[in-house]
């Protein structure tokens, strides 16, 4: 069913159709190998740059489409729909870019997001450490200031398109001993004395993503690079979350489909005791309910989106909820397309064991869906002092 049952305008589709083609005709043929070799895809980053995909992000003053959250969704749910690891090349991008459209000043936004809308430069959004994962306020990067510069010291680590980025959205602290009130946000690009790409992960899923160490080492980045204002580094990342979150519900929503329809396909062409497996409650059941799931995690998804280009006050738990339910229902929808697959499912011959390997980071990054809840319930609290006013 997919984005064809809303309302979208020409452009919007013309976008979803765009995201189809490259995803049909040059992920999809690629994408059991790199998930294999976990290479990254330069030559996919080229079409999305050449599509002009990374511009529909960036606002029009700065070289974008000036298009927001819901398009940058409905192109990552069909990248997805084929390949939930390729399509973070585009998403991650985006997430790595948030904080400058939020936080960047008029020269900053001049100097950064031109290479980033043309695709020439991808962003990595680099909050987690060793010890700050859930607890996003517990950042060991040092940031001292010398003259017209930071010195940063630290590591980060886990960051997606951490070895081919060009341009890094860090966060340091600038006194440790201010705790979150110290965490400060800095773009740092690439070739910065002192910056260096550390180990490279090996993943469960998403293995065409680059997931590396990011290691500073008296890294020298320019006072002008810095975000905001000193110590309103938490601010510029929790806000950052409220914008990106419904990226990875269309990234889980897009697997989720992907998977739905490999199960839709094979279980009536599949025959077992005389005719075809679809014909049987336990397997059609299951594969209502995959339908009837995405179909609930689209219209929160894209409601998510829609109120994050509203700015819309209450953004960031619906953005929350997006998140943790679209995620979920992709894990449950792909463990499921394995079992209707069954032997042939468990087989790397068939998309739906990567598809299943590939959910299972949405439930996990930018926030686990336990921090999500946390959100989501903080919110309720509010909600209800509103309710109790009426
Ligand atoms: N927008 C603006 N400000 C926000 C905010 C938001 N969405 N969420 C929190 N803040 C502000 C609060 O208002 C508070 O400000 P004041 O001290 O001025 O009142 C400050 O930030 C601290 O808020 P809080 O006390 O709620 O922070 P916690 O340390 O309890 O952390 C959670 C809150 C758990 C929600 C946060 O740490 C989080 O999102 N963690 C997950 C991190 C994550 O996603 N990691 C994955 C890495 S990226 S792949």
């Amino acid at each position: 069913m997919m984005s064809s049952k809303y309302d979208l305008t020409d452009e919007q589709k013309e976008l979803v159709a765009i995201a189809r083609e490259i995803a049909e005709k040059k992920i999809k043929p690629i994408r059991a190998e790199l998930d294999e070799t976990q290479e990254f895809p330069y030559d996919i980053v080229k079409i999305f740059g050449q599509s002009d995909l990374y511009r529909v992000f960036v606002p029009s003053e700065y070289e974008g489409l000036g298009m927001g959250v819901y398009e940058s969704s409905l192109i990552t749910e069909e990248l997805s729909r084929v390949c939930g690891g390729i399509a973070l090349a585009y998403a991650g991008s985006l997430l790595g870019t948030f904080p400058i459209l939020l936080f960047g000043n008029e020269e900053q936004k001049k100097r950064f997001l031109p290479p980033i809308a043309s695709g020439e430069k991808l962003a990595a959004f680099c909050l987690t450490e060793p010890e700050a994962g859930s607890d996003a306020s517990n950042v060991r990067t040092t940031a001292k200031k010398e003259g017209d510069y930071y010195i940063l010291n630290g590591t980060k680590q886990w960051i997606t398109n951490g070895g081919v980025a060009g341009l890094y959205s860090v966060f340091a602290n600038i006194d440790i001993s201010r705790g979150i009130r110290g965490i400060t946000a800095f773009v740092v690009d690439r070739d910065t004395p002192g910056f260096s790409i550390g180990k490279k992960e090996n993943k469960l899923g998403i293995r065409a993503s680059n997931t590396t160490e990011l290691i500073f080492n008296n890294c020298k980045v320019p006072a002008a690079n810095m975000l905001a204002k000193e110590g309103q580094g938490f601010k510029v990342a929790m806000k950052t979350f409220d914008m990106s979150r419904p990226g990875v519900a269309a990234q889980a929503l897009g697997i989720a489909q992907g998977a739905y329809e490999e199960a839709l396909k094979y279980a009536h062409e599949r025959k077992q005791f005389g005719q075809t497996i679809y014909s049987f409650q336990a397997v059609r059941f299951m594969i209502a309910d995959m339908a009837m799931k995405i179909e609930a995690a689209r219209a929160l998804v894209y409601q998510s989106a829609k109120l994050a280009d509203a700015k819309d006050p209450d953004s960031g738990p619906y953005s929350a909820m997006a998140k943790a339910f679209a995620s979920d229902v992709a894990m449950e929808v792909t463990v499921n397309a394995v079992q209707v697959l069954a032997g042939y499912g468990y087989m790397k011959e068939y998309p739906v064991e990567k598809m299943m390997r590939d959910a299972k980071i949405t439930q996990i990054y930018e926030g686990t869906n336990q921090i999500q809840r946390e959100v989501i319930a903080t919110h309720l609290t509010k909600e209800l002092s509103r309710l109790e006013k009426k």
